[in-house]
């Protein structure tokens, strides 16, 4: 898996505060290369098949409305066990409770409004890396 790639998203948040440079550099002082980097604002059918997983749950609209709000950094990135390495350096999906240390943990927080913000996503699997590549890369 020298090759191991993973889809990661700089949401509109973190766009937004100027963490852009930030969390790609962590992600490169731990040791991944970005083979890949755009930005744009994500159509709202790349979001809905992006988060297909989570369609009819309740905070599906919100999230694809909240992901469509504004540029994103989408970013390819390659390394061994890079899909579960990246999880750990984004820390758990909630930023108030996400571990120190972690891109959620130390940049992010509860901003009451939208619990969806928290900065980053990465694929969790070699499949949804593989379809989510092809979405925001073709
Ligand atoms: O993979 P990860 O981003 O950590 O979480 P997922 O469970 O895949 O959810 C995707 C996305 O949806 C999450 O980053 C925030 C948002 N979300 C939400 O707004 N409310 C929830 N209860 C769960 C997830
Ligand atoms: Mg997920």
């Amino acid at each position: 898996h020298n090759h191991e790639e993973t889809l990661v998203l700089v949401k509109p948040d973190g766009v937004e505060r100027g963490l852009t440079g930030q969390i790609l550099a962590r992600i490169e002082a731990k040791g991944y290369v970005i083979t890949e980097l755009r930005m744009l604002t994500p159509t709202r059918e790349m979001l809905v098949k992006h988060y297909e997983e989570h369609e009819g749950k309740p905070f599906f609209e919100p999230l694809v409305e909240f992901m469509g709000s504004g540029p994103v950094v989408a970013a390819r990135v390659t390394g061994n066990r890079v899909i579960e390495g990246f999880r750990s350096l984004a820390g758990a999906t909630e930023p108030t409770t996400a571990a120190p240390g972690t891109i959620r943990g130390d940049l992010g927080r509860d901003w009451g409004e939208q619990v969806q913000k928290n900065l980053v996503h990465g694929s969790d699997s070699t499949l949804s890396a593989e379809r989510e590549l092809g979405i925001w890369f073709g």
